[in-house]
């Protein structure tokens, strides 16, 4: 069974890159799937597939309806739906997951198939509190966990709790949030996994044990079994950890870690990405091994690693493609002109959160997006997005072609020209800063320009990529590249993106 699990320790992390994190992994026979965060975009929470916990193929979505998933407009981007658990349990897939946005609350999933359709919710008023994990015991109760740490018996088929909370281990002495609570029946005990320090560079990963679901809990004396905390280790914030288990036996861990650049404090872009690392065990507690250092490229012939190029001829949309809070095909649709994707704005600009785009995560340190655009009924271009507040974008409309720069309140159009002859290309290439580094150097810049008809890149402006980071923007997310409209119709007749040799 070699071939289930990685060869060696040849691969590259992380496993799942761009923003995807708060991952939560199970396996069913020879096959592994892995559910995210995704705060306020539409659809909610990518899945993935995989054969060896390196190789992920994103198969859905599963808030995929509206009836689903509704993200109020003035929902503050990362708030929307946190941390996810997905479990395999009685022939059935289960995915449990907290919606932060008013009129939310914790609500569960299922489906036979992981690519879909997935249930309309079930709703579970009585549990309180983020990061709910499943986990089924011997006589069949379902126990609900959740950060902090508690824990209630509910039924999952009506989402009724039963029974009294039960509060279950706070994580080491001192430590900040304990959360993303995992439950687990292994060998003879019951784990309790979780994340602890806080999402940024303090975070880790825990364990307990417990010879019942609902505790005493010992906790591991080597604890933090996983934390990159005061180490010089290219990727950081590590925690939020899944354990599985693949068909020969050995153990893996998934969880979140950043990479950040440049100079100090150093930024990271890209949000929190999924990586994975070997688990071997000693005297029954876990040992999470070395993850390895990224390199540019994610290895093999994964779709992290290849561009992705889409003419919009197909009626659905690639399950990547992800919208602000929701996705109306009055706003949003590949049926209004063929073979060309059509925005209509909404009379707000990027900077609202009623937002017309559409956009992939970027994946990669290093690449270039590019899109063919007819704005003649509108106004319309290609963005960089971190939030409301901070974003690039380059736009068209009849007239000119400009780069809009939002940061903070700031918002400023930065460069303009008049629309070149012809079809309008924009592009936007995101690479290293220019030498010399030094402690101030950001982690990238910026150039957003047109391409000419011969291929040739013009840019009108190149910036600063920390404005544009989760240290200067703050929140869960990473940075997503995408079209928008901000008035009138915009068509968009092929979009591209490229990862680039750093
Ligand atoms: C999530 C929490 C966390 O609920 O960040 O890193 C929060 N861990 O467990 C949002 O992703």
């Amino acid at each position: 069974m070699s071939d289930q699990r990685p060869a060696d320790a040849s691969f590259t992390t992380p496993v799942v890159p761009g923003f995807h994190p708060d991952p939560s992994v199970c396996r069913v026979g020879d096959d592994y799937y892995l559910a995210c965060s995704s705060f306020e975009y539409f659809p909610g929470i990518p899945l993935f597939h995989s054969r060896d916990l390196v190789h992920w193929t994103q198969i859905g979505n599963a808030l995929d309806r509206p009836e689903q998933l509704r993200l109020p407009s003035a929902m503050p981007s990362s708030a929307g739906i946190y941390a996810p658990t997905l479990r395999h349990h009685d022939g059935r897939f289960w995915l449990i997951v907290t919606n932060c946005s008013e009129g939310g609350g914790n609500l569960l999933v299922t489906a036979t198939d992981p690519a879909g359709p997935w249930s309309d919710p079930t709703w579970l008023p009585g549990v309180k509190g983020i990061d709910p994990d499943l986990a089924w015991d011997e006589d069949g109760t379902c126990w609900c966990t959740v950060a902090g740490v508690s824990q209630v018996a509910i039924d999952p088929s009506t989402g009724r709790t039963l029974g009294e909370y039960r509060r279950l281990w706070s994580g080491g002495p001192g430590a900040k949030a304990p959360e993303a609570p995992h439950l687990y029946r292994i060998g003879a005990y019951w784990y309790l996994l979780i994340a602890e320090g806080g999402t940024e560079r303090g975070h880790g990963v825990s364990i307990a044990r417990s010879l019942t679901p609902n505790g005493p809990f010992e906790p591991c004396p080597a604890n933090p079994i996983l934390t990159h905390r005061g180490t010089d280790h290219p990727v950081q914030n590590t925690g939020h950890g899944d354990l599985v288990q693949a068909p020969d036996g050995s153990w893996w861990m998934v969880f979140l870690g950043v990479r950040p650049r440049g100079g100090t404090p150093g930024w990271h872009v890209l949000g929190r990405e999924t990586f994975l690392a070997p688990v071997t065990w000693e005297d029954g507690w876990p040992v999470v091994g070395e993850l390895l250092a990224p390199g540019d490229d994610v290895p093999g012939d994964d779709a992290f690693g290849e561009p992705f190029h889409d003419d919009f001829d197909l009626s659905e949309l690639h399950p990547s493609w992800i919208s602000v809070r929701d996705r109306s095909p009055e706003h949003c649709t590949t049926k209004e002109r063929p073979d060309s994707l059509t925005l209509r704005a909404r009379g707000a600009s990027l900077d609202e959160p009623d937002a017309v785009f559409i956009g992939r995560r970027q994946q990669h340190p290093a690449c270039r997006a590019r899109t063919s655009i007819d704005p003649a009924q509108g106004c319309g271009g290609l963005a960089v997005r971190l939030d409301e507040q901070h974003h690039y974008g380059i736009e068209a409309d009849g007239a000119q072609v400009r780069v809009v720069s939002r940061v903070g309140s700031v918002r400023a159009v930065v460069a303009a020209q008049p629309v070149p002859a012809g079809p309008i290309v924009l592009g936007v290439r995101i690479t290293e800063p220019p030498a010399p580094h030094d402690a101030r150097t950001g982690p990238d810049v910026i150039s957003l320009g047109i391409e000419l008809p011969d291929g040739t890149f013009t840019s009108l402006a190149t910036l600063d990529g920390r404005y544009l980071s989760t240290e200067v923007a703050g929140g869960f997310t990473g940075r997503v590249i995408g079209l928008y409209a901000a008035q009138g119709v915009v068509h968009f007749d092929w979009f591209g993106y490229e990862p680039l040799k750093a």
